[in-house]
């Protein structure tokens, strides 16, 4: 009877042979040396990143990544949350020790509260309304946000003459990678409001990709499958799809999140993500506010 019945076919294979984006996984301190050199040519000009996305995005751990990476030793400025409940409240602005030379480097990220996926539209409105206000330089460091009221035009956190240094440069929407799919039409409409208004102004728009560790085991064994896995590329072109960002602004990244100790692969992707947004702003900075 053997050879009568042939075996199932074998599964696709989750990973492509060859990686479709290319890293430098092995040159930390060329990759960092890049970063440095990306300043804006007026001196005393900062780069303002303004991190936006649902609760529980990984918006705080990416901060918290990044400090990590450059400091290279972990660390957590930011209070990052442990359940599905809101964590960050208050509209907080981060800087980074150059830890070498004694010095902060010249950009700074906003970390900010996110909104549940699910609520509701006067929440949203409000929301939208505030992150406008945040683009723009508006709110001012320790606002706190409130989804249930707009910032008021008699608010001391309003500020009414904001610098070029207090505008945003980049906004970056931080995407939980394994509920994207989840995300409820309306959400995507209040990120496509914010796009839209990012747009009038010209400030660049980047999405980053965080927990693509959940998202397919062949990243989670080693975060160098990151541009083979067939997965994530599915999922990075469903956003892009979605809310219109081209792939090209799509960034992948494993966020620092339950480890003690840094790893160089999942530096090289933090850095790599992390140059790329600072090139984005440098332009807007330059071209903007020389
Ligand atoms: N596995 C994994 N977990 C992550 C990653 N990024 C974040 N997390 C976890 O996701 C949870 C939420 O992360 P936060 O950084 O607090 O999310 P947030 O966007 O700041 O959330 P809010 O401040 O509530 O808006 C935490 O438990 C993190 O440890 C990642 O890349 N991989
Ligand atoms: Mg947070």
């Amino acid at each position: 009877m053997g050879g009568w019945f042939s075996s199932p076919p074998a599964p696709p294979a989750p990973l492509l042979s060859t990686p479709w984006r290319e890293i430098n996984w092995c040159d930390k301190q060329g990759t960092l040396q890049s970063v440095n050199a990306i300043r804006p040519k007026t001196e005393g000009r900062v780069i303002r990143i303004l991190l936006h996305g649902l609760i529980g995005a990984g918006k705080s751990c990416f901060t918290n990544s990044v400090d990590s990476v450059l400091q290279g030793r972990m660390c957590f400025p930011a209070l990052v949350a442990n359940s599905s409940d809101c964590c960050t409240k208050k509209h907080t602005t981060y800087k980074f020790n150059n830890g070498n030379q004694d010095t902060v480097y010249p950009f700074v990220i906003n970390d900010n509260m996110g909104l549940r996926n699910n609520c509701s539209r006067s929440n949203r409105n409000n929301h939208v309304r505030d992150i406008e206000l945040a683009l723009k330089g508006h709110v001012s460091e320790g606002y706190t946000f409130n989804p249930e009221r707009r910032i008021s035009m008699d608010d001391p956190f309003l500020n009414l003459k904001p610098s070029a240094n207090d505008k945003v440069h980049v906004l970056v929407f931080v995407i939980d990678a394994n509920k994207f799919s989840q995300m409820n039409e309306k959400a995507v409409e209040m990120l496509l409001d914010i796009i839209d208004e990012a747009r009038r102004l010209d400030i660049p728009q980047v999405a980053l990709l965080t927990k693509i560790d959940e998202v397919c085991p062949e990243i989670q064994q080693d975060v160098k499958n990151v541009y083979k896995s067939k997965i994530l590329r599915g999922k990075m072109k469903e956003v892009s799809t979605r809310v219109g960002i081209p792939e090209n602004c799509i960034l992948p990244v494993k966020n620092y999140s339950e480890e003690l100790d840094l790893n160089s692969d999942t530096d090289a992707l933090i850095l790599s993500a992390l140059k790329h947004i600072l090139q984005l702003g440098n332009d807007h900075v330059n071209n903007h506010y020389a």
